[in-house]
């Protein structure tokens, strides 16, 4: 294909950070990366995820036509389908009977006419996004703390802050540059903010913190609610911001001295040492310039909201709002997460930062002209899925997200779909959990190719520009709905040809009606970017990162709430008495520890993009059980044994890891393996489908489960330069992107009989020159390789433990021309010979620096710096998001 080399300035589609990556393109078609330097939310900074983003952009597995049925069908054809799909279910069920499903991954335009289809023509508020599952807690406190859901302060906030608290935020992992941000002012101002992380795990962020509060899964509303009655009893309250801003504070402090009345009943309650919950409260207490970053560990609770709210009660009582370096921050996870919430994305939100008010519901039918309007709240998406599989919602329509893997119980998610007459989803890639339930799949247009925008935490609108073609059939999400929309009837109220006119038709619902207080002061609506209503075509091409508000009247004040102002009616922000709260599930006798999921440094979500990428696979490559080394002995579990992890709702099998930085009682295990990279690693099959009862969010941290040794009859792997389609009934199976490389973790329950027949069938070899092999069949083990023309084609390794030779040793063989003797009889003993390196385990993703080498360097050239170890190795110099780890190794001293 020829190619117009060029550069192209967009934003990362990763997380809520909102880098701005510049894209370069060459006339080879080749792609390239870098962070750009003029965006403010990096200024040039890029994590491991941003900067190999141009090895996820290969076409081999994506989702290029539409089909109906698993039949290939033209887009009229698969249109006219949905649309009739819709209709007749519509016709025999009524409007609520269907549902659309959308994702924070959404660009705004996408969201926007998504919304606008369901509430507005299809008068449902059936739609909700995964942003249920992600922010709705944050919204909901929000909304109950400041009557909108708004946040107040700035990234620079972060960094000009005294102290930073985290709660429920692995921001080292999971916001990187932030956190890089944080550390580069911690440099140039002498230590500060100073850092207090709180978590039940020690994570990565703890790392450089001052201080870690390991409090008890759960605990975080009593640690808070403490903190107010502490501000209280140290005369630390601004009682003039009260007074003037706000109400509740009475009842809140009322509740907080019985939930939480002294320092040592909250530290029993949270599990932690009287002396650090002091100190923690004497910092808070002291300090003028707060901020408190929080995140899925506070939202994701069936109380997140009060845990929010417990949270903003502490800034709001204290006056630390709106002004520099002060604040509560909810830190978005999702890339456009901030740009659902802006359309009304969620089922209980209308449009433009309204909701259901008669006025509001009026006002916006007005706007958009539309025939009919949801006049109610929707079904949340736990409840929605529910309602699919009792057959209350009979046609549902997904886009841009993966509920099979990423919704609790997710097993009865995947039987709703199954049993649902009418399933459409529009996906990237070829082949997920949820494209497995559908009947017509289509072809969505991804990063890189599709125009529009986004806003990241801070509330900054910059663009995703494309700069690939179009592949294949693949169009923009807006497109779709948009032509669905007309086949409904409505081509009226969907003209559009490009999504600048969505966008400016955005702008303008944004600021109508949208007048200023009676005081004159700003708007009645937080969410006003009308004075982006005229952008043209061109400037909005052009357009450069913005915060909002940009009212077209006036100028948007950078923070919000200092001076009060809130957008209640009374225009006083609510403090909210916030009870004794337990997660809904408590350990018992059958499940008695306590599963808390999340996220690992180099992997997004369920895969479809960061697994392309041998780098970031490199980092964490399997799925794994984290548990602490005293309950592993217990249960006689060994270090990266195979392991059951089961609730009353589901299991999983995956590796175990017994590490100190669990808390004894708790599991960890990440979210990302779904049915395409591993058979038992969906982990939302185990989580417990308990929601919060205003936000709706689901308890994603907190799940009673038992964990149990798996022994299967044998462990194995494959290496393969190519891929392989592996038997049938292996009961556990991973695959993970190396260099050319496929590799495949297995095992089963059921014996083999003839390994060298199963692996030769499995590599397509014929037995003779190519093969060579090594069988014990009493002690069950096998080994065996293809080389061609000296080149190691494909190898297995089979034994009946877990005990295997080191996989990136291997890996390494396949890097070589041709591999000599003394290396293919090492090859056959299973362990590496004099001078053949095994670097281990990848840490360092910039520049694939290994485990092993780490060790040894640290150990012969005694480094004590990670600056020392970046200098003999580079590692940790590129994007840094590595350099906990390499402190962790040299913590770890010459016995790592
Ligand atoms: N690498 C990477 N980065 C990502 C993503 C990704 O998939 N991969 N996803 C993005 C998205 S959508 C999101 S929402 C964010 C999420 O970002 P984070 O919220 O930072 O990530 P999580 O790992 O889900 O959870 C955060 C922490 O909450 C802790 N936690 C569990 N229970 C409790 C509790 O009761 N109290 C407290 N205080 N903490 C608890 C967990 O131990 C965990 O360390 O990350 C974004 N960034
Ligand atoms: N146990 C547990 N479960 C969790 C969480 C947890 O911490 N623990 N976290 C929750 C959170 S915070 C989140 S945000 C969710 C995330 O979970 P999901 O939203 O399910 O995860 P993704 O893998 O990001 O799914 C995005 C899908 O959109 C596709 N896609 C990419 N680009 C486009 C596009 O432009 N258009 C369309 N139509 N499709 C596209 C991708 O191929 C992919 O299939 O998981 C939630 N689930
Ligand atoms: S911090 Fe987030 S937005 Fe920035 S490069 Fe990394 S994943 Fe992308
Ligand atoms: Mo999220």
């Amino acid at each position: 294909m020829a190619v117009e080399a060029c550069e192209v300035r967009t934003t990362c589609p990763y997380c809520g950070v909102g880098c701005g990556v510049v894209a370069s393109v060459a006339a080879d078609g080749s792609v390239t990366v870098r962070g750009d330097s003029e965006h403010p939310a990096n200024l040039g900074r890029l994590c491991s995820k941003g900067s190999a983003l141009a090895e996820t952009l290969a076409l081999d597995d994506r989702l290029l036509h539409p089909s109906i049925d698993g039949q290939r069908v033209d887009w009229d054809t698969a249109l006219d389908a949905v649309a009739a799909g819709l209709r007749s279910t519509i016709e025999q069920f009524g409007p609520e009977s269907v549902a659309l499903y959308v994702s924070g991954q959404l660009l705004t335009e996408d969201y926007y006419v998504a919304n606008k289809l369901m509430k507005g023509c299809i008068g449902t508020a059936n739609i909700d996004t995964n942003s249920r599952v992600c922010m709705s807690s944050s919204v909901a406190g929000h909304k109950r703390a400041f009557g909108s859901d708004t946040v107040p302060g700035r990234y620079e906030d972060l960094e000009e802050a005294d102290l930073l608290v985290l709660v429920g935020s692995n921001l080292a992992w999971c916001h990187p540059v932030l956190y890089q941000r944080v550390l580069a002012a911690r440099k140039r101002r002498g230590g500060l903010p100073r850092l207090v992380v709180i978590d039940p795990r020690r994570t990565a962020s703890c790392d450089q913190a001052d201080t870690h509060l390991a409090l008890a899964p759960g605990s975080d509303s009593a640690l808070f609610n403490g903190l107010l009655n502490h501000l209280h009893r140290h005369d630390r309250i601004d009682l003039d911001f009260l007074d003037a801003h706000t109400e509740g504070y009475l009842a809140a402090l009322k509740s907080a001295r019985e939930v939480a009345p002294s320092i040592p009943e909250v530290a029993r309650r949270c599990g932690l040492d009287e002396q650090q919950v002091a100190e923690f409260y004497a910092e808070f207490t002291r300090t003028e310039k707060v901020v408190t970053v929080y995140s899925q560990g506070v939202n994701q609770s069936s109380f997140g909201t009060d845990k929010v709210n417990a949270i903003i009660n502490c800034h709001l009582a204290s006056g630390r709002i709106g002004k520099p370096g002060c604040g509560p921050f909810s830190v978005t996870g999702q890339p456009n997460a901030m740009g659902g919430r802006e359309v009304g994305g969620l089922a209980n939100q209308l449009a433009a930062h309204m909701d259901f008010a008669p006025s509001d519901v009026e006002r916006v039918q007005r706007f958009w002209g539309s025939p009919v309007i949801a006049t109610r709240p929707g079904l949340k998406a736990v409840d929605l899925f529910r309602a699919v599989g009792e057959g209350r919602v009979r046609a549902i329509w997904i886009m841009g997200t993966n509920p099979v893997v990423s919704l609790p119980d997710a097993d009865a998610v995947r039987a709703a779909l199954k049993n649902c007459p009418l399933v459409v989803v529009s996906d990237a890639v070829a082949d997920t959990d949820t494209l497995r339930c559908a009947h017509i799949r289509l072809p969505a247009a991804t990063w890189g190719e599709k125009d529009g925008t986004v806003t990241n935490s801070e509330r900054c609108i910059s663009r995703q520009r494309a700069f690939l073609d179009l592949p294949g059939e693949a169009r923009p999400d807006w497109w779709i709905i948009s032509e669905v929309a007309r086949r409904l009837g409505f081509a009226e109220l969907f003209p559009y040809a490009s999504p600048a006119e969505i966008f400016r038709e955005h702008a303008a619902l944004s600021g109508f009606e949208n007048t200023a207080w009676s005081d004159g002061s700003g708007s009645r609506r937080d969410f006003d970017i009308s004075a982006l209503v005229g952008l043209a075509g061109a400037a909005y091409d052009a357009l450069a990162p913005f915060h909002w508000p940009r009212p077209a009247i006036g100028s948007g004040a950078e923070r919000f709430f200092a001076a009060g102002g809130f957008f209640t009616g009374d225009r006083r922000a609510r403090l909210l008495a916030i009870g004794a709260r337990a997660p809904a599930h408590a350990p018992d006798e059958d499940f008695p520890l306590v599963l808390n999921t999340g996220r690992v440094r180099d992997h997004w979500h369920t895969l479809t993009r960061t697994a392309k990428s041998a780098r970031l696979s490199a980092h964490i490559p399997e799925p794994y059980a984290e548990i602490h080394p005293r309950d592993a002995a217990r249960l006689g579990i060994r270090e990266d044994a195979l392991v059951r992890v089961f609730s009353r709702w589901g299991e999983v099998i995956v590796r175990a890891k017994p590490s100190r930085e669990q808390q004894p009682g708790s599991v960890f295990v990440p979210m990302h393996w779904g049915a395409p990279y591993a058979t038992r690693g969906r982990v939302d099959a185990v989580v417990n489908p308990v929601t919060d009862p205003f936000s709706g969010q689901p308890e994603s941290k907190h799940t009673p489960v038992r964990v149990l040794p798996w022994q299967p009859a044998w462990h194995g792997f494959v290496l393969s330069r190519t891929p392989l389609s592996l038997p049938e009934g292996l009961d556990y199976q991973v695959v993970v992107r190396g260099d050319g490389l496929w590799r495949y973790e297995i095992a089963a329950e059921t014996p083999v009989v003839n390994w060298g027949e199963w692996a030769r069938a499995l590599l397509h070899e014929a037995p003779g020159d190519g093969w060579i092999e090594f069988a014990d069949p009493a002690l069950g083990r096998y080994r065996g390789a293809a080389i061609h023309d000296g080149r190691l084609v494909g190898c297995l390794f089979v034994a009946p433990g877990h005990e295997l030779p080191p996989r990136d040793w291997l890996a390494g063989l396949f890097e070589r021309e041709e591999i000599d003797a003394a290396e293919r009889a090492s090859l056959l003993a299973a362990r590496p010979g004099k001078g053949q390196p095994d670097i281990g385990r990848i840490v360092c993703a910039c520049y694939r620096v290994g485990v092993n080498t780490l060790t040894r360097v640290i150990r012969e050239q005694q480094l004590t710096t990670p600056e020392a170890v970046g200098k003999v190795l580079r590692a940790g110099t590129g994007c840094g998001s590595c350099v906990p780890e390499i402190r962790q190794l040299i913590a770890a001293g010459p016995a790592a």
